[in-house]
């Protein structure tokens, strides 16, 4: 099987804006104080051709394993006339950490789906796995960098190579630079919470499309891991700096930082407000799909508030004071606070829950953990700007 040299090489790299100014809340607050983090380096270590080495070993391993695509979802044994579904596939980007992990586990012991870890540390992704008991058998990993293209374009055709059908499709994996004074950028120059959590996705979703389509699975899905604090509704998302996409002259200028901003909305750069605005995007990719593709294929399309999994590795980046603080705070204070445990099975809920089939929904749980359907923001729910985010974005990736 060939690997592209790129999909092995470092997707991101720095560099500084010149005359930056501009304070917020982050450079001010108990929960914002700044120490620009030295380490934007990806987790690519020096075992690239290890990786590699074992990338094949894998990927032939699931070919061996999947010999026989053909398989029905459906099969009807001819002893009693009882239908069973075989095990459904579902591949969850980001499922070395937190949310991903924990919805891997909830889905891979369930007994009822094969997991494809998309992750752009294979060696972190398969002692996540391990230490999580995954069983060998229900899980695949297959590298996916969603901070380069060429890295997205290159996990499509590992995956068709594999064979497996694709049955439901979780945007889940994310990064957050909240003390960043100067934007860091993709391996193809967007700023790198844009570029990774929602133009990363936006191709593999438009990619993997076909294949969720291809699919005869019963209940198809498409998931995009959204935000509360991207939806100024609610209390969380009037925390400054707030998501607010403006008209996107940033975006329609590539957020390469140099002649046109960083920022969807043109502003200056702020690293905490770049990841709420890419939540945004997220929940209007996710209508947008529903709007264009659900009746024609019947792929159910959904976003979900998981709860604040104040634990996980998106705060790395965070100060240390806050990483201490925040757990607590949401726990006795908001009572936001959701176990990874609880948020993983709230994800797999969404994948595979036969009342959670309706399309175009932004799921949340309330105190007793029940899922409800949740209203969005005005801009998190605005057609207009969700044509448009769609349609500069597939230019942006070259899909237009
Ligand atoms: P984690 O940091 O634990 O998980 C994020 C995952 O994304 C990691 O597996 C990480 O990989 C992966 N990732 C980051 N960059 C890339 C990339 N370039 N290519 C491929 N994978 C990448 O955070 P969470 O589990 O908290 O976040 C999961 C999702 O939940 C995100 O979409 C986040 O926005 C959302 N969310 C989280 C909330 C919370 O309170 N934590 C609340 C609301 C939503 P690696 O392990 O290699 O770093
Ligand atoms: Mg919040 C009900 C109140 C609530 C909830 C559910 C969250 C969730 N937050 C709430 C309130 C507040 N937060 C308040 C009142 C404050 C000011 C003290 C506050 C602050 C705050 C900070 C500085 N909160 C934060 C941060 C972050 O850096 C986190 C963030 O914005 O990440 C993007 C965050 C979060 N608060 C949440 C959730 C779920 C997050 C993080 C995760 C995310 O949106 O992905």
């Amino acid at each position: 099987m060939a690997l592209q040299t790129a999909s092995m090489l470092p997707a991101s790299f720095s560099i500084p804006k010149e005359g930056k100014i501009g304070a917020s809340l982050k450079d001010s607050t108990l929960f914002g104080v700044s120490s620009l983090s030295d380490s934007l380096k990806g987790d690519f270590t020096s075992s690239a051709l290890r990786c590699k080495r074992e990338l094949r070993q894998k990927v032939g391993a699931v070919r061996a394993e999947t010999a026989a695509p053909a398989t029905p979802a459906v099969n009807k044994s001819s002893s009693e006339g009882k239908k069973t579904l075989r095990k459904g596939n579902v591949v969850i980007t980001g499922a070395s950490s937190g949310l991903g992990l924990a919805t891997a586990k909830a889905l891979a012991e369930s007994g009822k789906w094969h997991v494809i870890m998309a992750c752009r540390d294979y060696l972190k992704a398969a002692r996540a796995a391990k230490s999580a008991g995954l069983a060998k058998e229900n899980y695949t990993i297959m590298h996916l960098d969603l901070a380069s293209l060429d890295s997205v374009r290159q996990f499509v055709d590992n995956f068709r190579r594999s064979e497996m059908p694709l049955d439901v499709l979780i945007n889940n994996a994310a990064v957050y630079f909240p003390t960043a004074k100067e934007p860091s950028f993709t391996a193809d120059g967007f700023e790198i919470s844009v570029g990774t959590n929602h133009l990363g996705h936006f191709l593999l979703s438009r990619l993997l499309l076909e294949d969720l389509k291809k699919s005869d699975y019963p209940s198809k899905r498409l998931i995009i891991v959204g935000s509360i604090t991207g939806n100024t509704n609610t209390l969380a998302g009037n925390v400054p700096p707030k998501a607010n996409l403006g008209d996107l002259r940033g975006l329609a200028g590539g957020l390469t930082g140099l002649n046109s901003s960083a920022m969807i909305d043109g502003g200056d750069f702020d690293g905490a407000k770049a990841y709420k605005d890419s939540k945004v995007c997220n929940m209007l990719t996710m209508q947008e799909f529903h709007r264009r593709y659900h009746e024609e294929t019947g792929i159910t399309f959904a976003s979900l508030y998981p709860g604040c999994i104040a634990t996980t590795g998106l705060f790395r980046e965070h100060i240390p004071l806050f990483r201490t603080l925040f757990p607590p705070f949401q726990k006795y204070i908001t009572k936001g606070y959701v176990s990874e445990e609880e948020s993983g099975k709230r994800l797999a809920q969404v994948v595979s829950d036969p009342s959670l089939t309706k399309s175009g929904v932004y799921w949340s749980w309330n105190n007793a953990s029940a899922s409800f359907e949740n209203q969005l923001s005005q801009e998190a729910s605005d057609a207009e700007k969700a044509r448009k985010v769609w349609e500069v974005s597939e230019k942006l990736v070259g899909l237009a």
